[in-house]
């Protein structure tokens, strides 16, 4: 924009990315003295919170544990208003983290990094963003997020399509006029199953194009009481701590410890019954061995398809709906507000690519083998190039000008999901290999923080301020992360967390499996040890 200000020409950090991830690591290494400056694509911070303003955007975390923990002052002020909060209210959030810490002035907006090379002489990373900026920094930091690449589906004669194209992460900013209109949505994830039901009511009518069923459970959304938003920030230090020894992050659900195979069916079902009324999110956690053994797996399986069908009134209909053939839990888990009752409206119909896949778009909607559906607005919520789509956009060039695509062109490559070795002294925060994905973002990220933080303080008062990674860590990290998957139900379905989301990604599972709390440990390990995996000089 207009009023946009260079970036300095040469800082200690650069960070890339202006959503949790990047303030807070802002916020926390510009207090330990280094010169940090943040750049960020937007033409706002909020990351995720900016880009997905589609109606009916909502975490699927408890707001009060979806936040940061670093200000005791901060979680004492701030009043979350509702169990899992909307978008514009994470936004509200996000904006006052900025205003409170004054992070605003190291920030700069608008600014997208086309490319990045390590520079040995000068132990610097030398980057480069479009609109020009040229800034050289002894630190490069990716705080650019797990879900923030979309993808949009390659139909044939998307250019011809005469009506509006809208992706969820990419929602206008000034909305999208619905009223009256014939919608087309492609995607049923947890993007597709939030906005569908928000907006079944407004629009003339509305055609779902379902790919995978997903297994969804309700939400349970409600707004807190000032009783439990108080009783909340008084036990919030005890609060934090059990998130962070939990292998989720989710502090407000008691994992049950039980097997699913050691009650009989009718203390199952009612256990069921109990958690679908009310855990939200937290459904998952309702057996101990849900990912981890099929039979019990397809017990909840069985639950849900019985509950789709309880709330679709057409049995042939419900039927399309229900998923099959992969476990729950498999392909990240969603939680609806009435989303499949929605499909008991009059103007919405549900159409089956599996049995009627998409041809091509044409100027006037779009075409399945069966059928042309005619459309004024086409809704993609296809999701994204996950975990690894942000942090190869740019080109980053490492030892000997090998480049990070290159580097893991079979599939990512890092020790603890945090640095890759012949790249030195970049780190990446949640990054493929790193178990954000598998529970609350927001615990991870504030590990991820201070674990680099206190890796780059220790660095400098030591006098070695280039840190490399040993090859041999990295391959035991990610022999590790397979390991910890290898034994899970995870593998047995086609997801974003295996790259299957993209045609020709290298299928690999990308998240560490193993849970927070032991990655926690681990990583606590590896800086208890004096950093063994990396070379540091
Ligand atoms: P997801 O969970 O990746 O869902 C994408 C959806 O789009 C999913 O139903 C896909 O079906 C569908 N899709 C993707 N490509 C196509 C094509 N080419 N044709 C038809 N359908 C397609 O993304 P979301 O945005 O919903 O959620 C992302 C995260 O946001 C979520 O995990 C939470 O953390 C919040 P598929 O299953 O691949 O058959």
């Amino acid at each position: 924009s207009s009023t946009r200000q260079a970036p300095p020409a040469k800082v200690d950090v650069l960070v890339v990315g202006a959503g949790f991830a990047g303030l807070a690591m802002l916020h926390r290494l510009r207090g330990e003295g280094f010169h940090t400056h943040v750049v960020e694509a937007g033409s706002g911070i909020g990351g995720t919170w900016f880009w997905n303003r589609y109606p009916g955007a909502r975490c699927d975390v408890d707001s009060t544990d979806y936040s940061y923990s670093f200000s005791d002052e901060l979680q004492k002020e701030w009043r979350w208003s509702e169990r899992y909060a909307t978008q514009p209210e994470i936004l509200r959030y996000i904006e006052h983290v900025a205003d409170r810490f004054e992070l605003r002035p190291d920030i700069t907006l608008d600014t997208r990094v086309s490319e990045a090379h390590w520079d040995e002489a000068g132990s610097r990373w030398e980057v480069r963003t479009e609109p020009g900026d040229r800034i050289s920094a002894r630190y490069l930091i990716m705080a650019t997020g797990c879900l923030s690449t979309t993808k949009q589906p390659d139909i044939d004669g998307i250019e011809d399509f005469a009506g509006q194209v809208v992706h969820t992460a990419d929602w206008p900013a000034e909305g999208v006029d619905l009223a009256g209109k014939r919608v087309g949505i492609v995607g049923t994830g947890s993007s597709g199953i939030q906005v569908i039901p928000e907006i079944a009511a407004e629009v003339g009518r509305l055609h779902v194009f379902q790919r995978t069923p997903n297994f969804s459970v309700p939400a349970r959304h409600r707004p807190l009481t000032d009783a439990e938003r108080a009783a909340i920030i008084a036990e919030y230090p005890q609060r934090r701590e059990r998130a962070r020894l939990s292998p989720t992050g989710l502090a407000a659900v008691t994992p049950n410890p039980q097997s699913a195979l050691d009650v009989d069916e009718a203390e199952r079902q009612a256990h069921y019954e109990k958690w679908w009324d009310s855990a939200g999110f937290g459904f998952l956690l309702c057996y101990a061995d849900l990912l981890t053994n099929q039979e019990a797996n397809d017990t909840a399986a069985e639950f849900i398809r019985a509950k789709i069908g309880e709330q679709v009134d057409d049995p042939v209909l419900a039927e399309k709906l229900m998923p099959h053939g992969y476990p729950y839990g498999a392909k990240r888990p969603c939680v609806d507000n009435g989303y499949y009752q929605t499909f008991n409206r009059p103007n919405v119909e549900l159409i089956d690519l599996l049995s009627t896949p998409l041809v091509k778009t044409t100027r006037n909607g779009l075409c399945t083998t069966e059928a042309e559906y005619s459309l004024d607005v086409l809704i993609f919520a296809t999701g994204f190039d996950a975990m690894t789509g942000s942090l190869l956009k740019p080109v980053i060039r490492g030892h000997d000008g090998v480049t990070l695509r290159e580097h893991w062109r079979a599939g990512p490559l890092t020790y603890l999901g945090v640095t890759t070795s012949g790249f030195p002294n970049l780190f990446i925060v949640a990054g493929p290999g790193s178990p954000s994905l598998l529970g609350n973002v927001l615990v991870s990220i504030e590990q991820h923080v201070d674990w680099i933080s206190d890796l780059l303080t220790r660095s400098r008062s030591e006098g070695k301020p280039t840190i490399d990674t040993a090859p041999g860590a990295e391959q035991d990290w990610v022999r590790h992360v397979n390991d910890t998957a290898a034994h899970m139900l995870y593998t047995a379905a086609n997801s974003y967390y295996l790259g299957a989301e993209v045609p020709g990604k290298p299928r690999v599972f990308m998240p560490y499996a193993g849970g927070l709390r032991r990655y926690r440990r681990e990583c606590d390990k590896v800086a208890r040890d004096g950093y063994p995996g990396l070379i540091r000089n």
